[in-house]
């Protein structure tokens, strides 16, 4: 059976570039079922079995634009076997943001610290051991303008998809949000398999449409989750989704504090 690879980041951080080393001409251009948004997937070059889905580039698993709800229907719907986050390691911040949801799938995630020739230009330092030990998942350093770090990357991409491994997210926040999440998760229908259940205690948290739609619970947990909710908004002083927010943002930040070692005189060193 053939190996399903997606690649996942926010716009800018060089997929389309990946995209076309990794699959070269072996690649073909539609779109996204009942949506005009460019679906691209190609065999990986010299492996029939591999096939390399070019996901639309996103900020995050929120279901506000197309390409959000694109990305996260076939993520949770389609389950690739592995996930390569494209990482700019020149903008960690903001794009750890998406690499804190995506590990929540359950899927095996590996990323790809893209743009690192612009880093280590820059006087960067990452540190990417701390960094994979902080998300609990396999960090590689590429250059997809350079072509360097594609072959590793895919070929642990391909291991991790061949291990069957489930990913389980790391990741805590603080004491009395997971405490809430803990509350919601005990009301989770059994058909939410354990892998997931942090994925749907977060959106449930989050009132999320799409997955209160989707999510049979019954009428007494809907209920005691909106009384979570309501609880958690109150103490908070904030509502649901932000809380959500600024706890992937504080935890980002920590661990950004012990991997990255900026430039500090913010100059670019010449070549
Ligand atoms: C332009 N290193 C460097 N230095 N650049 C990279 C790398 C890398 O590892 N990876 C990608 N880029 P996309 P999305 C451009 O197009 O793949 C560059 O949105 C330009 N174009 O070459 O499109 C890549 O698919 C004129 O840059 O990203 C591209 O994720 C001047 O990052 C850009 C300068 O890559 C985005 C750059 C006409």
């Amino acid at each position: 059976m053939a190996i399903r690879i997606a690649l996942a980041g926010n716009p800018n951080c060089g997929k389309t570039t990946m995209f076309n080393n990794l699959t070269g001409s072996n690649q073909y251009v539609g779109n996204w079922p009942g949506v005009t948004v460019e679906k691209k997937e190609g065999k990986l070059k010299g492996k029939k079995d591999i096939i390399i889905t070019d996901l639309p580039g996103i900020y995050s698993l929120s279901p506000y634009t197309l390409e959000e709800v694109v990305s996260r229907d076939y993520l949770i719907n389609e389950r690739p076997d592995a996930i390569i986050n494209l990482v700019d390691a020149t903008n960690l911040e903001r794009n750890l943001y998406l690499t804190t949801q995506l590990l929540e799938l359950g899927i095996p995630v590996i990323i790809a610290l893209n743009m690192m020739d612009l880093a280590v230009k820059s006087g960067d330092k990452i540190d990417e051991k701390k960094l994979a030990a902080a998300f609990g998942c396999e960090v590689v350093a590429t250059s997809a303008l350079k072509g360097e770090g594609l072959t590793e990357v895919v070929d642990r991409a391909v291991r991790l998809a061949n291990a069957r491994t489930i990913q389980v997210p790391k990741h805590e926040f603080s004491r009395e949000v997971e405490g809430w999440l803990a509350d919601i998760a005990d009301l989770l229908p059994n058909s939410v398999p354990d892998h997931l259940a942090r994925w749907y205690s977060i959106k449930l948290f989050e009132q999320d449409e799409k997955v209160l739609g989707t999510t049979p619970l019954s009428a007494d947990s809907s209920k005691r989750i909106v009384e979570i909710v309501k609880e958690a908004e109150k103490q908070m002083d904030d509502d649901a989704e932000s809380i959500i927010t600024n706890e992937r943002y504080e935890y980002i930040s920590k661990i950004i504090t012990g991997c990255l070692k900026k430039n500090r005189k913010g100059m670019t060193v010449s070549d």
